[in-house]
């Protein structure tokens, strides 16, 4: 069989929780990401899951694409890939942001997410199947101060993910954009570049998403039958809605 789940951004959050989801529905897991050390624990976790460990970084397009080259006989079936690795660099406005975290959200979250769908592609579509998960965000639908450049790489992400599909027709290959509201995982400590006080204050007192809501979502869509191609999906916690337009007087 040998059916195998190849995941993105596995370090942590929805990436960790979803290779733990998908090892349980009998994938052999490939997981990607730059830190070892992390890589090597989730591996010993999913034991007696077949597990292929990709340490690189997604901005590394020379490096994906080898890795994905590289891969052993039995990791080579590729079904299902999260593209997952991703993140926020600050929340400032854009007047008083930096470019250089603006250029290291394009480079992993638009650019990284397309190496791995380069690398990964013409494996399913030689096998005429496969299930591609895109991790967008609540953020790429709707804008809110500070989202500036982060929305606007996963609003990339969406209208990606939507002309994949037209591109990939005949292929029987599945396309979801996941697009989460708020989750709380490594995503505000790293958004906030440490600041344990600022991340902590986003999740203070209300009930968010956690990262196995989403790994269940994924989990659940790859069990819909082969003709279901769920384009879209976006998920929040009952708490968050929307905050309405701002008037300047
Ligand atoms: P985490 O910070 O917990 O996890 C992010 C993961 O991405 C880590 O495993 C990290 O691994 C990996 N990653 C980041 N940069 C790179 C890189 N250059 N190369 C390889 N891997 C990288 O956050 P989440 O789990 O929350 O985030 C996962 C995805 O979900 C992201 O795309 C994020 O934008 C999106 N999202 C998050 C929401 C939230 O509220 N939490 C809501 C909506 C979307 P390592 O550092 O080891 O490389
Ligand atoms: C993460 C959700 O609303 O913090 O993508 O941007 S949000």
């Amino acid at each position: 069989m040998n059916k195998t789940a190849f995941i993105t951004g596995a370090t942590s959050g929805f990436g960790e929780a979803s290779a733990k989801a998908l090892a349980r529905d009998g994938y052999n897991i490939i997981i990607l990401g730059r830190r070892k050390d992390r890589l090597e624990k989730l591996a010993n976790e999913l034991k007696p899951t077949k597990t292929h460990i990709i340490k690189a970084d997604v901005r590394d397009k020379d490096a994906i694409l080898s890795a994905v080259e590289a891969l052993p006989e039995e990791f080579k079936r590729i079904e299902i890939l999260v593209n997952n690795a991703g993140l926020a660099l600050g929340q400032e406005k854009v007047l008083d942001a930096s470019l250089d975290d603006f250029e290291t959200m394009i480079d992993t979250n638009i650019k990284g997410l397309l190496y791995v769908t380069k690398a990964v592609l013409p494996i399913m579509s030689a096998q005429k199947s496969g299930y591609i998960f895109n991790i967008g965000s609540i953020a790429g639908n709707w804008p809110y101060p500070g989202g500036n450049v982060y929305g606007a790489t996963k609003a990339f992400v969406k209208q990606f993910s939507f002309n994949l599909r037209n591109d990939i027709k005949g292929t029987n290959i599945r396309v979801t954009n996941i697009e989460p509201g708020i989750a709380k995982t490594e995503f505000s400590l790293v958004r906030f570049k440490g600041d344990e006080a600022k991340s902590e204050a986003v999740y203070d007192g209300t009930k968010y998403l956690v990262a196995d809501d989403i790994a269940r979502i994924i989990s659940d869509c790859a069990k819909m039958p082969a003709h279901v191609n769920i384009n879209s999906l976006e998920v929040m916690a009952t708490t968050q809605t929307w905050a309405g337009f701002a008037f300047e007087r």
